[in-house]
């Protein structure tokens, strides 16, 4: 659809084609519609900023990403869509893979998902393998990687269904997720929560992961010696 830039909701406009062109590619499931909608509703109320509280989130869920041993990021049909350069730059920056798990059963889907990470640049892309699950979920996001979400301590979630959050964390893993709705089941049950829009919020991560990548420790003593060098 061609919208002006012009347009007050020129953003959230080409963010909605983006999901639609998602499904006609076969990579977003039907229900991803539904779901983008009921993000929307929340975005709206939070006025489609990063919050203050949102930024705290971010800065939390950086260090709790950068200190994992087995970090691992969990991408369904919308996430992929929305933010795949973002999500490529995220393992890239934390040595992590991408795994992909979805709700709505699909292989077909899950190859297509994989395929777009690839072509947006992934190296590591994981696709769940039926020999393996995690306990406590019935539904099809209980098979997963034993490269991936398996051996992870921490796995990434965003824009997440209700119970597998509530599993990962009695697998005994840490869950950092994005979603608008602070009431979801996901966003209660998380580790850490980042109540922000997938396409705020992830420039925002990167960024973050970025900056606290750089501390240099060696350089920090430097600069507090310099000072009491100087009187
Ligand atoms: O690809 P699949 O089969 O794994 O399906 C993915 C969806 C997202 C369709 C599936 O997981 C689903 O149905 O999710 P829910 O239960 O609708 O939950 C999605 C949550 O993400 C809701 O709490 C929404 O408010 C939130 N959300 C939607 N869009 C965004 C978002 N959060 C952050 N950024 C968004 N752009």
């Amino acid at each position: 659809m061609k919208v002006p830039k012009s347009h007050p909701r020129y953003i959230s406009l080409k963010t909605r084609d983006l999901i639609a062109d998602g499904v006609e590619k076969g990579i977003t499931s039907i229900h991803g519609l539904i779901a983008h909608g009921r993000g929307e509703a929340f975005d709206y109320l939070l006025g489609e900023k990063t919050t203050d509280a949102a930024k705290k989130s971010i800065e939390a869920a950086a260090a709790m990403l950068l200190l994992a041993k087995n970090p691992v990021i969990s991408v369904n049909g919308n996430a992929a869509v929305l933010v795949p350069k973002e999500l490529v730059k995220l393992s890239n920056l934390l040595n992590a893979p991408l795994e992909v798990n979805i709700f709505h059963q699909s292989k077909q889907r899950e190859i297509k998902i994989k395929k777009h990470l690839e072509k947006h640049g992934a190296r590591n892309v994981l696709l769940p393998d039926k020999k393996y699950k995690i306990k406590f979920l019935e539904s099809n996001r209980k098979y997963v990687n034993p490269h991936g979400i398996l051996k992870a301590d921490v796995v990434f979630v965003p824009l997440e269904d209700g119970d597998r959050a509530e599993a990962l964390i009695k697998n005994g893993k840490k869950v950092v997720t994005i979603d608008l709705n602070p009431l979801s089941r996901t966003a209660q049950k998380a580790t850490i929560t980042i109540v922000d829009n997938i396409t705020r919020a992830m420039p925002l991560l990167i960024k973050k992961i970025q900056q606290y990548k750089k501390y240099d420790n060696k350089k920090s003593l430097k600069q507090s010696s310099k000072i009491i060098k100087s009187f």
